[in-house]
């Protein structure tokens, strides 16, 4: 009893707790299971249902057909089809909404005596087949690789920072995964002798390196994995001419077959994606140029780089002003193609390091006119975001002109030391090919570079619209800046949300109540196409139903971006997030679709998922 009365206090505040912890799972769940089917399916769902089930009960198998073709254009014809849709539904249980046992039991229902209201709408968000998109390579791959945005990433061996963090292969191997094709390696000579004589690092900062031979490995196995069109490497070359001759020995031997090799030195075309399916495709300056161009950086003593060792010794504080000084100090986008070797070059290695340069880097150098000259031979030019930024309003015809042949890639400032990104509009806008991400990022712009490469199948390759590619009536070319006039009116229409109660615990919104979710949607493009809507908040509910409809005007719909956005309202604090996803709009399935949702950082979620329609009218010509 004495230990009762001594631990009385704090057996209350347990009893307390746990009292509170039933009252928040009653208050969570007391409405959760009879919640689901509480409000009103949406009027379009339920004339969907009506119209196709011929004002019955059920909807047969063969009205279902008719109304996956007729309503959703699916391209299925006979019941074996529909069953083959639902029996994989069986075999992989749901991926989206719905548990597996009432997947089952759809399929059940759905083989008897056909699918009840609630069942078709738990049918329509089950499962891939119903997704918004696309899936499957759809543009034209037989043009010129400058006729492409490209999924392209930044310093795409670090893991974190762009100062401290480490080197590794993993961050390589997970872009190749997500489909990225184009991978950027800063190679230096190393004298560590497990580095094969050339390490990967970030220069001049604390990142730790790792072995070129690991990361060209890696490349060689997972370069198409997701997807079978050529991997270009854009390669920052920091080396010595002798060490050319080794880097050449080893992407040869590691690549075999795999390497493209031009058969001229230079390209006055680039070939196409089609052609170089299952290639891996070696672009930098070459190091002839790379001799005869100014050395920017600042001048390491004996000409070679300081060691691992003497870097970690230096004070990260100075290392900091360091960068930023030298952000000032120098044209930053002179960084990216710089060879610091003063070493008399040896003409034999140069020249067999030559030869794998398929892709060709342009002048670092000169006014940006003449770097942006149209000649014969085609050329990757690289410019940092703030260069884009400032040509793009004193030469943005130039630009587009350049960008109709060559390449152009514009990699993130070097203040962006946290690995953050830029909106990647302005690259696209410009016909940019390469917008270099820093992939292990996870702010709003990568989102939207997902987005873009969810188009044509997710293969990493999207083709440019032609108003980018084509030169107009009179030598002009497309303006960022004048927009045409409206050509779509996109309709897109929210009608419920599904799933949070499987993927979050019941305190994970709200701690007392249930989340109050609402849908926020935008479409991210030219600025004029630029627009925002939001639905109602629907408090206390895991199973919002909105069933509201949003219009937007779109002027280029070729490069326009849907983003949607799931937040739980809150009084006095941010909303919480509760998913997103961006979606290319010239790729939407009209229709009623399950979309989605992913975390901040781009992971799937298993369960939530949207349902919405989707509607894109093109306006007649005038
Ligand atoms: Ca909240
Ligand atoms: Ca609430
Ligand atoms: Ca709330």
């Amino acid at each position: 009893m004495k230990t009762e009365k001594n631990s009385g206090s704090a057996s209350k505040g347990k009893v307390r707790k746990k009292m509170e912890t039933c009252i928040i799972k009653v208050l969570n769940f007391s409405t959760k299971k009879g919640d689901v089917y509480k409000a009103e399916p949406p009027l379009d769902l339920k004339e969907a249902f009506s119209k196709f089930a011929r004002g019955e009960n059920q909807m047969k198998k063969d009205q279902l057909l008719r109304f996956m073709v007729e309503h959703q254009g699916e391209n299925i014809s006979t019941i074996e089809d529909l069953d083959k849709i639902v029996e994989k539904f069986l075999q992989l249980g749901s991926s989206c909404s719905s548990t597996k046992t009432s997947s089952t039991r759809i399929v059940d229902v759905y083989r008897k005596q056909g699918l009840s209201l609630n069942d078709f709408i738990d049918f329509l968000l089950l499962g891939d087949f119903n997704g918004p998109l696309k899936d499957e390579v759809h543009h034209d791959m037989d043009a010129p690789l400058s006729h492409y945005f490209m999924y392209t990433g930044h310093n795409s061996y670090l893991t974190g920072n762009q100062l401290t963090s480490e080197s590794s292969d993993e961050p390589i191997i997970e872009a190749l995964k997500q489909g990225v094709r184009v991978i950027e390696l800063d190679l230096w000579p190393s004298k560590s002798s497990n580095n094969d004589g050339i390490k990967v690092v970030h220069g001049r900062t604390f990142t730790t390196s790792v072995p070129v031979s690991k990361c060209l490995q890696s490349i060689k196995d997972y370069a198409f994995h997701k997807s079978d069109y050529p991997v270009i490497l854009t390669l920052e070359d920091h080396l010595t001419p002798k060490h050319h001759d080794k880097f050449a020995k080893m992407a040869t031997e590691i690549f075999g077959e795999t390497l493209y090799f031009p058969e001229t030195d230079h390209l006055t075309e680039f070939p196409s994606p089609e052609s170089l399916k299952k290639r891996i495709i070696i672009s930098t300056k070459p190091p002839k140029e790379c001799r005869q161009s100014a050395i920017i950086s600042k001048p390491v003593p004996n000409g070679r780089e300081p060691s691992e060792e003497e870097s970690r010794g230096l004070e990260l504080p100075s290392s900091v002003a360091k960068l930023k000084t030298e952000d000032r100090n120098s044209s930053d986008e002179d960084q990216e193609d710089v060879n610091t070797s003063d070493n008399k070059p040896n003409q034999q290695d140069a020249r067999q390091y030559k030869h794998l340069i398929a892709i060709h880097g342009g002048k670092s150098k000169g006014s940006m006119k003449n770097r942006l000259k149209d000649d014969i031979k085609v050329r990757r030019l690289s410019l940092s975001e703030k260069k884009l930024k400032s040509a793009s309003e004193s030469h943005g015809a130039d630009l587009i002109r350049f960008t109709q042949r060559n390449i152009l890639r514009v990699f993130p400032k070097g203040e962006r030391v946290q690995s953050s990104n830029f909106r990647p509009y302005l690259g696209w806008l410009y016909g940019v090919q390469m917008v270099a991400f820093n992939m292990q990022g996870h702010g709003k712009s990568l989102r939207l570079m997902r987005g873009m490469f969810k188009a044509n199948g997710g293969c990493g390759y999207v083709k440019k619209p032609e108003f980018l590619i084509r030169t107009l009536p009179h030598e002009e070319v497309f303006d960022p800046k004048k927009p045409p006039s409206v050509k779509q009116i996109l309709k897109v229409k929210v009608y419920k949300g599904d799933g949070w109660s499987l993927d979050f615990s019941p305190t994970d919104f709200d701690r007392f109540s249930p989340p109050d979710f609402y849908t926020e949607v935008s479409i991210v493009g030219v600025p004029a196409d630029c627009d925002k809507n939001k639905t109602r908040v629907k408090t206390d509910t895991w199973y919002p139903v909105w069933d509201e409809e949003f219009e937007f005007k779109l002027r280029v719909p070729e490069l326009a971006l849907l983003r949607i956005e799931v937040k739980d309202k809150d009084k006095g604090k941010k909303d919480d997030f509760a998913g997103q996803t961006c979606l290319p709009i010239s790729e939407l399935r009209n229709g009623f679709r399950s979309v989605p949702l992913y975390d901040r950082k781009g992971k799937k979620y298993k369960s939530v998922t949207l349902l919405m329609r989707f509607k894109l009218e093109t306006l007649n010509k005038l």
